[in-house]
């Protein structure tokens, strides 16, 4: 990419207050052979990826992705240049992947993901099933904070990727607004407890004030009969 030489990587620190959002989605696909391969016992194949939310070419801001599977694979560390920022394989267990993302400038710390490969439907997990099979993706941001001129260019002049995979936007929208609807229910059923409470606290107080002035009159009728 050819860039203007007063963007280069010493042309001038780092932009102060400037902060740019990237939407991202991560995770895997997994389909199920159906039963265990005879030769190596392998149960699934799966994807993992990472990818952005909204349709842009990642590559203009991205150096590399490397993902790093477990050690029972020939070669885990794997390294991905292009998008799709991507790595299929087969297997039959599930473990731990490390997603490393490297920007073009070199002064712009890599950032680090995790992510549980899942190849089983367990109950009570948040997996889909949709049409690609089993389903497991997190959403995330990656946030340049005071990026440097050079990252600020390349951040700002993403192309789009020009495909349509956009199946995860219903999907995280839908997501955001069940999430949205259970705070608000959430803080509406709070309020709705404080306030009975409230009210109970207030009874329990005038209680109290009777039974501590009926004391007092006692304690005083006692006090004069004694005299
Ligand atoms: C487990 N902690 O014991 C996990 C490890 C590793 C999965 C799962 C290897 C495939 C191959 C494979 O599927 N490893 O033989 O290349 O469940």
């Amino acid at each position: 990419m050819s860039v203007p030489t007063d963007f280069g990587p010493d042309s001038g620190g780092r932009m102060k207050g400037v902060c740019i959002v990237k939407p991202i989605v991560y995770g895997n696909v997994a389909r199920y052979f159906g039963k265990k391969r005879e030769e190596d016992g392998h149960t699934h194949q799966w994807t993992v990826y990472v990818k952005p939310y909204y349709n842009e070419d990642m590559s203009g801001y991205v150096k590399k992705v490397h993902f790093k599977l477990h050690e029972s694979y020939a070669n885990p560390n794997r390294i991905v240049l292009k998008p799709p920022y991507e790595i299929t394989e087969t297997g039959w267990g599930e473990f731990e992947l490390v997603i490393k993302i490297y920007f073009h400038d070199p002064n712009e710390k890599a950032v680090t993901l995790y992510h549980i490969l899942k190849l089983f439907h367990h109950s009570g997990s948040t997996q889909d099933l949709q049409e690609k099979g089993l389903v497991s993706e997190s959403y995330d941001e990656i946030i340049f904070q005071d990026p440097t001129q050079l990252m600020h260019h390349y951040l700002i002049n993403t192309k789009s990727l020009g495909s349509d995979d956009l199946d995860h936007v219903a999907y995280f929208e839908e997501k955001k607004e069940k999430s949205l609807k259970a705070i608000m229910d959430a803080s509406e059923k709070v309020r709705a407890d404080i306030s009975i409470h409230k009210n109970r606290l207030k009874l329990a107080q005038e209680t109290i004030q009777q039974f501590k002035d009926e004391i007092a009159k006692l304690q005083e009728s006692q006090s004069q009969t004694s005299l």
